[in-house]
């Protein structure tokens, strides 16, 4: 079976944990090993230091390679800040985001790569090589894209009609330095328009025997890759049942903070909603027990199952459903 999933940071990477675990107590199937490919965000990346992040599929990275710090669920197990405290000694900013030294190697490696010409999947690829994640990890573009989130600027001057003024600041420093509490009055891809899907993204859309969205952020995560031009229509058009599992449950995110995402583009925080926006080519839909009674979009079949991805059994589980669920679809 080949499996393609979009996928975010910490909820994309922890659902893969538990697929991967599944298919591990699966037997083969009839064309070979169960193949994954992952298509990963990049709008969450930034340039800090001089260094490319890539935080998103480093966390994918990092989760099924065995090296993810486990209750952060970003950034690496056993890390040290010896970097950051020589980085603040000099005054360098920014110091609300903090850099490991496990992970700077990280970032060291892909920004001399890039530096040399390596697109990112080139790149993603030898990164992948030493942690073996088990799935092909391809980034949604090797083209920069960075979300930007307009939030009022309290120093600015208000505009003559006495609307307050704004300023866009990147998405790290509205999620990590301001906790999305800022009330974001536009999300943007910044590059999206002129970006094209990743070498491969298309093909393994198009080949997939089943395609799935994690739970991963339904605006800055899965809502982006959709809108690289072309892979929302390779989804619409891919013969694969499309199966996604609800980043919300009871009204609340599962875990992050996707309902100030929704709330920046009207969208309310419930399954429903998120499974509306993906209604032009969903067919399943992942539901928590206490939202079996969502009103779906035509077409798209609800399945309640329990969705906390408390382990990785609990996590399988839910995997496991949603593959049982596009078998029958399919
Ligand atoms: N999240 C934080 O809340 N604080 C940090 O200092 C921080 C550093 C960081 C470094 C590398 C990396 O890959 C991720 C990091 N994150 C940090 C997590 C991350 O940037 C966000 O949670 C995601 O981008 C949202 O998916």
């Amino acid at each position: 079976m080949r499996i393609t999933a979009l996928a975010g940071g910490v909820g994309g990477a922890r659902f893969l944990r538990g697929l991967l675990h599944h298919l591990d107590s699966l037997p083969t199937g009839p064309d070979g090993p169960h193949e994954v490919t992952v298509i990963g965000n990049t709008a969450d990346d930034v340039t800090l230091h001089g260094l490319r992040i890539c935080p998103d599929l480093d966390t994918v990275m990092y989760t099924l390679g065995g090296g993810i710090h486990p209750e952060q669920g970003w950034g690496r197990a056993g890390e040290t800040f010896g970097v950051a405290a020589e980085l603040a000694a000099y005054g360098a900013e920014p110091q609300w985001f903090t850099l490991g030294d496990r992970d700077i190697a990280t970032h060291l490696v892909r920004t001399r790569m890039l530096g040399l010409g390596y697109p990112l999947s080139a790149v993603t690829e030898a990164l992948c090589a030493r942690w073996q994640p088990g799935v092909r990890l391809l980034p949604m573009s090797d083209d920069p894209i960075e979300t930007h989130v307009v939030i009022d600027d309290p120093e600015g001057e208000a505009h003559a009609d006495g609307t307050p003024a704004v300023k866009a600041v990147h998405f790290q420093e509205w999620w990590v330095r301001l906790h999305a509490a800022a009330p974001a009055r536009q999300i943007l891809a910044v590059g999206i328009d002129q970006a094209k899907p990743a070498p491969g993204v298309l093909e393994a859309i198009a080949d997939a025997d089943v395609v799935l969205l994690p739970p991963s952020n339904p605006v800055v995560s899965i809502g982006t890759i959709l809108a690289v031009p072309g892979i929302r229509d390779a989804i619409r058009a891919t013969k694969a049942p499309v199966v996604g599992v609800s980043p919300i449950i009871g009204g609340a995110p599962v875990r992050g903070m996707a309902d100030a995402c929704l709330s920046a583009i009207g969208v309310e925080t419930s399954a429903a909603a998120v499974a509306d926006l993906y209604s032009d080519f969903l067919g399943g839909w992942l539901v928590a027990p206490g939202d079996a009674g969502s009103t779906m979009p035509e077409g798209v079949a609800l399945r309640a199952v329990p969705l906390l991805m408390s382990d990785v059994e609990a996590t399988a589980a839910i995997a496991a459903a949603a593959l049982d669920l596009a078998t029958q679809l399919g």
